[in-house]
């Protein structure tokens, strides 16, 4: 029985190897991707952040573990993606300008794809005429953005105005540590979602 607890240790210490070996492992023993994500790799980030938030440990430690999971959630994204649907709309991603924070965004993504969708993503440090200029030559229904900084959440709302502004019709959906319902309200776009399960719900509804 693959073990999942050692997959969240492995992301905690930032070991690539094991974190590696044990996803590969535990799909080829059949456990579900979104079990090996939940319980492996989301369990061990949890505790990553929340030992940098007590300084228990630093950026340096968190970016080891970062890399770690970002190398066994490419064995994984197959999987998740094998597990979908039909497409059911096209959406572009991206997390927002000055923010480098992708773990979040990159599962959003990975989920959608994997509930069907035609995703582009933006990658990180995404400003608002990129997020025009893409939405308006690929012809999206859906823009989603994310931000995990206080400091960096503006950019949603600039964004947000510049879609506007530029006549683009896609929805917009937000989503990030710091982002709440009211924020999406205040700034007019049309969903929040808290994670990255509720993100694709949310998504299915706008495009409905
Ligand atoms: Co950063 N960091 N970081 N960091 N980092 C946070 C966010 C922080 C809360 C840590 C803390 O102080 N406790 C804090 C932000 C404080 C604030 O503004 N409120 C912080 C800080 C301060 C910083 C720096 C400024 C540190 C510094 O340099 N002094 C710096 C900023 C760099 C920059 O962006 N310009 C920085 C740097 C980094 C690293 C590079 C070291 C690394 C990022 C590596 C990477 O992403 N490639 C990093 C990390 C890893 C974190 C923590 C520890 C973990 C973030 C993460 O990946 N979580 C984080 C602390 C924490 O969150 N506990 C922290 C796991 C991920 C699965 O969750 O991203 O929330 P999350 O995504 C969820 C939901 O939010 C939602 O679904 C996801 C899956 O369920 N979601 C969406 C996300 N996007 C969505 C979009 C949607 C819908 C849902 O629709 C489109």
């Amino acid at each position: 029985m693959a073990d999942l607890k050692a997959l969240a240790d492995a992301v905690i210490k930032g070991d690539q190897n094991s974190a590696v070996e044990i996803t590969k492992a535990a799909l080829g023993e059949g456990t579900a991707a979104k079990s090996v994500l939940d319980e492996g790799l989301i369990a061990g980030m949890d505790i990553v952040g929340a030992r940098f938030k007590k300084n228990e440990i630093y950026i340096p430690e968190v970016l080891i573990a970062a890399r770690a999971m970002k190398m066994a959630m490419e064995i994984l994204e197959p999987e998740l993606v094998k597990a979908g649907v039909e497409p059911v709309g096209r959406l572009l991603i991206g997390t927002v300008q000055g923010d480098l924070h992708d773990i979040g965004k990159n599962l959003v993504a990975m989920m959608l794809k994997g509930a069907g969708f035609d995703v582009i993503d933006m990658g990180v440090d995404v400003g608002p005429e990129k997020f025009v200029e893409q939405a308006k030559t690929k012809g999206v229904q859906l823009i989603g953005m994310s931000a995990l900084l206080t400091t960096t959440m503006p950019g949603m709302e600039k964004t947000v105005k510049a879609l506007k502004d530029a006549g683009v019709s896609a929805k917009v959906m937000i989503g990030g540590a710091p982002v709440t319902q009211g924020y999406a309200e205040k700034i007019g776009a049309h969903g929040y979602a808290a994670d990255a399960a509720s993100a694709v719900d949310l998504a299915k509804g706008l495009v409905a």
